[in-house]
């Protein structure tokens, strides 16, 4: 099968290494198709990036679309845009934060979310009642770490990272979410020190893709994920008349 890995970031070493780890755990005949945006910003912690990356994160579905892709990973920890991509997409769309809930529900009865910037509390907090998962999560953690900082941990974000989640173990978690996709080639290294299961979203959403394909299950496209309607649209956006 084929999966579109999509950092809707500007970031073209983030989508690197996420991409390392994604073909690390895919299944032989899966192909991992790496895209990130073309224009926006380079991290996405605020409703603006999130809000600005939006129409990128659509140009790239669209063109994985057009390739024919059995799947779409949002690999981005807010899953910014993802009913506005199911809408789009014809295969099935899946955000890393819903992908890692999942997971993280199947093997603890309570976890923890550990992201970067204390201001995507709140998002990942929305996640996790509009998903169903509010009752499970037994807090989220962030020490204000920018999503950058992540490619190259110096001690000093390191050190907070690992307070975070020793605060989130302390407080009653079970299993750890890591909150960014920056996050993904850590997930190992906290498993071994903190020595309590530590999930990232980017596998598991490359896992529930390749089990969705294996039982042969579809997006659906009627109702709420149907095609929207065709209309006019103007300026830098005018190529989404035809679509
Ligand atoms: C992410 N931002 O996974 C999110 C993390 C966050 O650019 N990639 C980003 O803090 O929301």
């Amino acid at each position: 099968m084929r999966i579109q890995l999509l950092n809707p970031n500007t970031c073209a070493a983030m989508t690197e290494q996420m991409t390392l780890v994604a073909r690390d755990v895919a299944l032989s005949d899966t192909q991992i198709i790496a895209s990130t945006a073309q224009h926006g910003p380079v991290s996405i912690e605020s409703a603006r990036d999130e809000a600005i990356a939006g129409a990128a994160l659509l140009d790239e579905i669209q063109w994985a679309k057009e390739q024919g892709v059995d799947a779409h990973i949002i690999a981005c920890f807010g899953d910014p845009s993802l009913s506005a991509a199911r809408e789009v997409a014809d295969a099935p769309v899946i955000g890393i934060a819903q992908a890692a809930f999942h997971f993280a529900s199947l093997i603890s009865y309570r976890f923890a979310v550990v992201t970067t910037m204390r201001r995507t509390i709140a998002t990942a907090q929305e996640l996790l009642s509009r998903y169903g998962f509010s009752q499970q999560c037994s807090g989220v953690y962030a020490s204000d770490i920018p999503v950058l900082a992540l490619e190259d941990l110096s001690s000093h974000y390191q050190q907070l990272l690992f307070s975070d989640c020793q605060k989130a173990i302390d407080d009653g978690a079970e299993a750890i979410v890591l909150g960014c996709a920056g996050m993904a080639t850590l997930c190992q290294s906290l498993q071994d020190k903190f020595q309590i299961p530590v999930i990232d979203g980017v596998v598991c959403a490359v896992k529930l893709a390749e089990s969705l394909n294996a039982l042969q299950l579809k997006a659906a496209k009627r109702g709420q994920y149907a095609a929207a309607y065709p209309k006019l649209f103007t300026g830098r956006y005018q190529h989404w008349c035809d679509r």
